[in-house]
């Protein structure tokens, strides 16, 4: 079988080291084989039709090739596809994504096309320069290397509508009652009711009063996202004030002006802060790229913060999926979880601090940690400034979770002896961390035969994880 009359599949082929390996699931209207052939063709070399100007040289060295497919119908299946080093631009991830993530999303024969995993090589990973502190960096900055307990974040709620000086008092409630970090929220930028300048300013007041009153070193992260210029700009500013961080919503700014801020964030030893708002519209449907494949390239890039999701609140993704976002971005080396629909991969980069947010309160924290671990910014909005007795007391009651589940109490029975716990319990209904726990036992158990069902079954039962 053949695409635009060459042939792009090669079962004997043994991915060589430099090469990127695709995992992409894909369903069409004729043969996977079909399907096979036409998308590693588009997404290299290829088209519709043999051409006068093809030659041997491009054909051997630059085209990808399928090298393992697992048929779950006779039009569906898996998909390995490997791509040569030679094939892309050098530091240009735009290149890259035109390329491998590029038009066979429109191409007519294809009823689904998911690309599940990438792993990259280390000659490619080598050329980005990944976190600038990453999760020790930032433990340093906020004295926490020693512990290694989770930090606590919250963005300021409502989402946008407070004048900064608002804003900066309901920061200094939530540090007092033991956040670590505040953040702006995605939609929060320099609208005219709270301007980026007169927020920022009154944030560092408030950073410089709580070190001076308290001791502690508290980050506040700014949200620059905007068109790079203004982006580059807003750094200037808060990098000439000292900022130790800055915010972007890195998927809705696009890569070519992320990659940017980020180098210039570096530049300036300020941390990044990614919030990933807008990813799902392209990682929920039948044509989708997994929120696996953007946390490597944020990765590559420089995020030093990352959100990955939760597992236990209320943005999507199963506990053993957002497990594996989250070690994805905090090991330095993952195995492959054909379950999960994701490749092995390697790092010679720092590792990404994971904020797991999105429907967090003191009643989930003790699952929370179960899956995430200690490395992570458990991060409340609503959990903290909905308390019933306010920002500090909401605070307050996320470390009391926290403590409790460090030394392993649960958290109704550690809200005994403290009130702001106990009040937020009574609103917010105690989730235990027995289904994680279970999960996660499970899966240790499992995983060989999770993986060959994987294989036999297809996207249904990856689907199952997710
Ligand atoms: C948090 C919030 C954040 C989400 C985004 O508010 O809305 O934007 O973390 O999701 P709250 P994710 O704590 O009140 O739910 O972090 O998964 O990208």
């Amino acid at each position: 079988m053949a695409y635009g009359g060459y042939t792009y599949i090669d079962r004997k082929y043994r991915p060589a080291k430099d090469d990127f390996i695709v995992l992409v699931w894909a369903s069409g209207t004729v043969p996977i084989e079909k399907i096979a052939e036409a998308i590693a063709a588009e997404s290299s070399i290829g088209t519709w039709t043999k051409l006068k100007t093809m030659n041997k040289r491009v054909l051997d060295r630059l085209k990808a090739r399928v090298f393992r497919i697992e048929k779950s119908s006779s039009k569906s299946g898996l998909l390995w596809i490997a791509y040569p080093l030679e094939h892309f631009d050098v530091k240009n991830i735009i290149q890259f994504q035109a390329s491998v993530l590029g038009n066979i999303f429109g191409m007519k024969e294809l009823t689904g096309l998911r690309i599940l995993d990438i792993t990259f090589p280390e000659k490619y990973r080598k050329r980005f320069s990944g976190p600038y502190g990453g999760i020790k960096g930032i433990r340093k900055y906020v004295g926490t290397v020693k512990s290694g307990r989770p930090h606590l974040g919250t963005i300021v709620k409502p989402k946008v509508g407070l004048t900064p000086k608002e804003f900066a008092d309901v920061a200094y409630e939530a540090y007092m009652g033991g956040c670590d970090f505040v953040k702006d929220d995605e939609n929060l930028s320099d609208q005219k009711f709270c301007p980026f300048r007169a927020r920022f300013e009154e944030m560092m007041e408030v950073t410089d009063r709580i070190r001076s009153e308290t001791g502690r070193k508290v980050l506040y992260a700014p949200n620059i996202s905007d068109k790079y210029e203004r982006m580059a700009e807003r750094l200037d500013f808060i990098h000439f004030h000292g900022a130790p961080i800055a915010m972007v919503d890195v998927f809705v700014v696009g890569y070519s002006a992320l990659q940017e801020i980020f180098e210039e964030t570096h530049g300036k030893r300020v941390f990044t802060h990614a919030h990933r708002a807008g990813y799902a519209v392209e990682s929920r449907g039948e044509f989708a790229i997994t929120f696996m494949v953007h946390e490597k390239f944020y990765r590559m890039l420089g995020a030093d913060q990352l959100h990955i999701g939760t597992g236990v609140g209320k943005m999507e993704g199963s506990p053993l999926y957002i497990k594996r976002l989250r070690d994805i971005i905090a090991l330095q080396k993952v195995d492959e979880k054909l379950y999960l629909g994701s490749l092995a991969q390697e790092w010679n980069n720092k590792p990404v601090m994971p904020v797991a947010s999105g429907g967090v309160g003191p009643e989930v924290v003790d699952a929370l940690l179960a899956l995430h671990g200690k490395d992570v910014v458990v991060q409340a909005g609503g959990g903290i400034h909905g308390h019933p007795d306010g920002t500090r007391a909401g605070a307050k009651a996320m470390r009391q979770a926290i403590d409790a589940a460090l030394k392993g109490i649960p958290a109704p029975k550690y809200a005994k002896t403290h009130k702001e716990l106990a009040n937020a319990l009574k609103i917010w209904k105690y989730r235990p961390p027995n289904t994680v726990k279970k999960l996660l036992a499970q899966e240790r158990k499992r995983a060989k035969t999770l993986g060959k069902r994987a294989l036999s079954k297809g996207i249904k039962e990856i689907e199952k994880y997710w």
